[in-house]
């Protein structure tokens, strides 16, 4: 059965742009911020061992799946995977798991935007106190060289108190982000990866050479690959790495999707996916051990939560020859992680929304801009003026989460494996097998283990951590 392409759908220009557009995607706050957070609080080994076991048997295949749904339907992540799912016979109901992907993905992105704005925040007050070293004659001095470590640490609260500040910063990412999907596919998305991306990878490699030279790397390789499995069985560690492989992999029936829709026929989904996955993940473990050298280098605990970017970072370049430089250039690196994210998670809606009723592309993405940003003001003014709100005190974990933690951890540790459950049981069991397997492009032992995985152990898998998340006390 050939798939019918719609009029007027859009096209990445090559393989190459839809690599760099999903890595894009792939490769944002959740390896450079939330990785180094989850590990850190989960205990280092234990989390990193889980999370690349679980990218490999788990998120890799299942990126597989949403790709091959995308490119298959060529049309919105709903539309795309209704059309699969027609094709092959089944009711288009299967096509929930790009509902709750559209609902997760969109929620992921009203509090991604208000951590991108305090990237953009630090990569303000890190550009400013490098003008100020060069202008003073120390090109190479310390970050915030004026400050102490105590000064340093209270820009974060500081911020957290001001709440028009934060609430300004999250306006001006929601704006740039709504800016480049209005520009179209190429026009807009594909332009900014291939512009950003290498950008990004320089950058990274540049302060991960920098943090081997300068900080603890033996400490940070210790901590990072040493797992204590102990700790691996306390309550939410397992929740959390797989949350962080859905996260980190954007998957959870969304932006791969959407991207995969772009994709011409004679890419070859199943090599293009296992680039992705190693290349995201490569940067996860490159990333943390940029970051947790510094860390521990200054003597500071791994474990300090959301704020371990934003104020132990920033403490430690303090006190690091060129700092002042490699803390402006680290938050300029987050800033393009982000931004390449975030398009990918509004293109999900304004897909849906310009299929669905009409609009254009232009219409679509402010209405969805605007919706994110007030959704998004819940989050922002968390950590003020609603900081006593407890949205969800019934759900086992959460019970003490504000906003920001609640629609964090609800996104990812429930509805994007919930969506990853339903897309392997539609891929592995529903979907027309011939059509799916051409989809892929792998034939022989790869196909047929990549089938093992899909059908067997992605669902039984992620729905047992599903449980075991939901009930902490079964473990
Ligand atoms: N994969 C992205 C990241 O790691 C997040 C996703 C939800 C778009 O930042």
């Amino acid at each position: 059965m050939i798939a019918t392409t719609p009029p007027g759908q859009a096209r990445w220009s090559s393989r190459a742009a839809f690599v760099l557009a999903a890595t894009g995607s792939a490769v944002g706050l959740g390896n450079l911020w939330r990785f180094p957070t989850e590990a850190g609080m989960n205990g280092g080994g234990a989390f990193v061992f889980f999370y690349i076991l679980f990218v490999a048997l788990i998120a890799a295949p299942l990126l597989l799946s949403e790709t091959l749904i995308g490119r298959h339907g060529q049309r919105s992540t709903i539309g795309s995977a209704a059309y699969l799912a027609r094709q092959s016979g089944a009711s288009p109901a299967w096509s929930a798991l790009a509902v709750v992907g559209l609902i997760a993905n969109t929620l992921i992105l009203t509090f991604y935007g208000v951590v991108a704005g305090w990237v953009i925040y630090f990569v303000g007050s890190t550009g400013m106190d490098l003008f100020g070293t060069i202008a003073a004659g120390q090109p190479l001095a310390g970050a915030y060289a004026d400050s102490t470590v105590e000064g340093i640490s209270l820009l974060m609260p500081n911020l957290f108190a001001n709440p028009g500040l934060l609430v300004a910063m999250q306006a001006v990412f929601v704006v740039l982000t709504v800016w480049i999907v209005a520009r179209g596919v190429k026009g807009g998305i594909e332009a900014a990866a291939v512009w950003l991306m290498p950008a990004f990878f320089i950058l990274l490699i540049a302060i991960t050479i920098y943090a081997a030279i300068t900080g603890d790397f033996g400490a940070a390789l210790t901590f990072l690959f040493t797992p204590d499995f102990e700790r691996a069985l306390q309550p939410g560690v397992l929740s959390s790495a797989l949350g962080q492989a859905f996260f980190s992999l954007s998957l959870g029936g969304g932006a791969m999707i959407a991207y995969g829709a772009y994709a011409s026929r004679d890419t070859n989904m199943g090599s293009t996916s296992g680039v992705i996955a190693f290349a995201d993940t490569s940067v996860a473990i490159i990333a943390g051990l940029a970051i947790f050298p510094i860390v521990f280098s200054v003597g500071l605990q791994p474990d300090a939560g959301p704020t371990l970017m934003f104020q132990t970072l920033p403490a430690a370049f303090h006190s690091m020859p060129g700092g002042a430089i490699v803390g402006f250039l680290f938050f300029v690196l987050a800033f393009f992680a982000a931004l390449t994210s975030s398009v990918s998670l509004l293109e999900i809606s304004v897909a849906w929304v310009t299929e669905k009723f009409r609009m254009t592309r232009v219409n679509a993405a402010v209405m969805m801009g605007v919706i994110v940003f007030a959704v998004g003001l819940l989050s922002a003014l968390s950590f003020n003026i609603l900081a006593d709100q407890r949205p969800i005190p019934f759900v086992p974990g959460f019970e003490n989460a504000g906003w920001f933690d609640a629609i964090d951890g609800i996104t990812s540790r429930l509805l994007l494996p919930l969506s990853g459950l339903i897309t392997a049981i539609f891929i592995g069991w529903v979907a027309d097998r011939k059509l799916v397997n051409a989809e892929t492009g792998l034939s022989g032992p790869v196909l047929v283990a990549w089938r093992f995985l899909i059908a067997w152990v992605c669902p039984l898998a992620v729905a047992a951590i599903l449980v075991i998340g939901l009930f902490p006390s079964l473990l």
